[in-house]
């Protein structure tokens, strides 16, 4: 064992790392310790004891506050570092190695100077934690051992609640380097806080299939087995045949005790987490999925085994699992929310009015409450999140951890569009889905008011942010994967935040559960459709039927008739707005174009015969 670490290593830990043969291991750690230079290493084997010795010093050192509830616990990040940092995100990338204009990137050489020089020291008087993990569930075949550096114990502790422990992994694995690693450090810390934010570094080396990640604490930037793993897992599969997709996972069920599994791709903040927890359905995971191929089928495992979700707006009307779930004690590491003198935790949009004063991510926060720039400090922050281990949810399927992942009858995908597409709608066969729903994304930025929806952000397959392999190849290796397939999941889009004329949308919250029956029907070809331009789309009768069966709702033809009419000048400008930047994007496959073009003509087919907007009933 190399001396430095044996001077920082007690006689418990210097054993548990000396039981892993494998000298990548022993390289990387020996390398980080020497470079980052911590106070004392703490190796954990994932056991019991270690796993609440991390949670009882995230306590000890104040990265956490105890709260009322047993069980709960609540993190402050810095003002500051609330979210992903994109603009400091950056892929190593050797000479001559290009991504393309969604990514960002540095020459490699370049960027691991930058970094070790940034993290040089950046551990004093800091305990490193050494974790061991696996994405997805350890038997599977598409499992990706993982190695984690740390000297947050608010990350380790929150590492340990959403993966899957791999310590064992690691003491059979032989010398291979098939692993992922991660480094990160809070850097110096100011009231507990990271204090370096203009050194905040997220740098993806896929060469090295290294992690490093400095000078913050936000999740999205520090755990390293959630985006920053998947971008490094979005390269290996693109070269395997695989997939690694932006997606929850989640079996809709369906009459006389079926199951039909679903994952669903939406980006952030557009409602993923909530589908996938409905009440009645069961749910493998809300994040990241790898999808395969076996027997001519796809196949599918949740890379977590939490969820780290998005708390602001879920309340007890419409979120009826997740607010039992996050009131109930269990293990739960709330982020960013308002704490009260009475360790409760509010968050905008439960229900109720703010309390009068409490805690949060400012320091000590009151209504009204202004940062040094004048803008108000809501009680929670839009990012607040909350982290829990998915066996204390009460719907979770009972197949989160088979080996073998789930059959896939259907993928979505969804976004928040204001004006363009219908509530649900089933694709005409994979390619087609593939290019209109997948790889033609679009979501506002914002929740878009009336006169505001013009912002919308391209991102195709809501994984453009993770996006670590050309644009150009990851749309062929999603037609080449469906290509052949005994029985291709049917790919479907969903639109939660169509809007009326006023501004108003014309859907409701819970409108989802109705749309999720209706495609598990169609997986088994149970109802029919009717053929539109872009799609297939419900028959008003099947939807009074489902109305009333699941919402207990009357569902007016009214309703119906507003909610499915087709947009046609709004598709058409759609389809123009994504051949415009697919023709930038190098590699893209002439398919695509074709796929868009036939589209385009049967809309203006459509148009000719029906005029600008074409009532469902058209169709039948
Ligand atoms: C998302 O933003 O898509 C998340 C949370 O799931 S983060 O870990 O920040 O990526
Ligand atoms: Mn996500």
């Amino acid at each position: 064992m190399d001396p430095l670490l044996q001077t920082k290593l007690g006689e418990e830990d210097a054993k548990k790392l000396e039981a892993i043969k494998n000298p990548e291991v022993h390289r990387f750690i020996s390398k980080y310790v020497k470079i980052c230079d911590p106070e004392s290493i703490f190796v954990s084997t994932g056991s019991e004891d270690d796993m609440n010795f991390i949670r009882s010093e995230a306590l000890r050192l104040g990265e956490e506050k105890e709260l009322a509830t047993p069980g709960h616990t609540v993190h402050f990040d810095g003002y500051y570092d609330q979210a992903r940092d994109r603009k400091n995100t950056k892929y190593l990338l050797p000479e001559g190695v290009r991504i393309g204009r969604h990514v960002n990137a540095i020459e490699r050489d370049e960027g691991l100077r930058e970094i070790h020089e940034l993290m040089r020291g950046i551990m004093r008087g800091h305990r490193l934690y050494v974790l061991f993990f696996c994405l997805g569930p350890v038997d599977s075949k598409y499992r990706i051992p993982c190695i984690q550096l740390t000297d947050s114990s608010y990350v380790a502790h929150t590492e340990n609640l959403l993966y899957r422990g791999g310590y064992k992994l690691f003491l059979e694995m032989g010398d291979s380097n098939g692993f992922f690693k991660f480094v990160h450090s809070s850097g110096e810390l100011v009231n507990g806080v990271s204090k370096n934010l203009d050194k905040r570094r997220i740098y993806i080396d896929l060469e090295g299939k290294t992690v490093f990640s400095i000078n913050t604490q936000y999740g999205g930037n520090t755990i390293g087995l959630k985006k920053l793993a998947m971008r490094l897992a979005i390269h290996k599969a693109s070269k395997e045949g695989w997939l690694v997709e932006h997606m929850f996972i989640m079996g809709v069920h369906g009459p006389n005790g079926r199951v039909t599994y679903f994952t669903g791709a939406f980006p952030s903040l557009c409602g993923k987490t909530s589908t996938c927890m409905l009440t009645g359905e069961s749910i493998i995971g809300d994040d990241i999925a790898f999808l395969w191929r076996r027997d001519g089928k796809v196949w599918s495992v949740n890379t977590e085994k939490g969820i780290f979700g998005v708390i602001e707006g879920i309340n007890p009307r419409d979120d009826q699992v997740l607010w039992r779930t996050l009131h109930k004690p269990a293990e739960i590491i709330f982020s960013n929310v308002l704490v009260t003198e009475d360790g409760k935790v509010y968050w905008v949009g439960m229900n109720g009015d703010p309390p009068p004063r409490g805690t949060n991510y400012s320091g000590e926060w009151f209504p009204g409450k202004r940062d040094s720039e004048g803008k108000p400090i809501p009680p929670s922050h839009k990012n607040a999140r909350f982290a829990i281990a998915l066996k204390d949810v009460e719907n979770v399927d009972p197949r989160l951890d088979d080996p073998m992942g789930v059959e896939v009858g259907g993928i979505i995908y969804g976004g928040r569009d204001s004006d363009t597409s219908v509530p649900v709608e089933e694709s005409f066969n994979w390619i087609h889905g593939v290019v209109t729903k997948g790889a033609s994304l679009e979501s506002e930025a914002t929740a878009a008011v009336l006169g505001d929806e013009g912002i919308r952000e391209f991102n195709p397959m809501a994984n453009i942010d993770f996006l670590s392999i050309p644009l150009g190849d990851y749309i062929q290796n999603y037609i080449e994967f469906g290509k052949d397939l005994k029985k291709p999941p049917l790919i479907f889009s969903v639109n939660y935040f169509l809007r009326d004329e006023n501004g108003n949308f014309l859907t409701s919250k819970m409108d989802k559960a109705v749309w999720l029956k209706w495609m598990e029907l169609r997986v088994h070809r149970d109802t029919g459709a009717l053929r539109t331009p872009t799609g297939f789309i419900p028959r008003y009768e099947d939807l009074q039927r489902l109305f009333k069966e699941v919402l207990k709702r009357e569902y007016s033809r009214k309703s119906y008739i507003k909610q499915f009419t087709l947009r046609i000048p709004q598709n058409l400008a759609k389809i123009e707005r994504i051949e415009k930047i697919y023709k930038t994007v190098p590699n893209t496959p002439r398919l695509l174009f074709r796929v868009l073009s036939d589209q385009k003509r049967r809309l203006m087919e459509a148009k000719s015969r029906y005029g600008d907007y074409v009532s469902p009933e058209c169709f039948v």
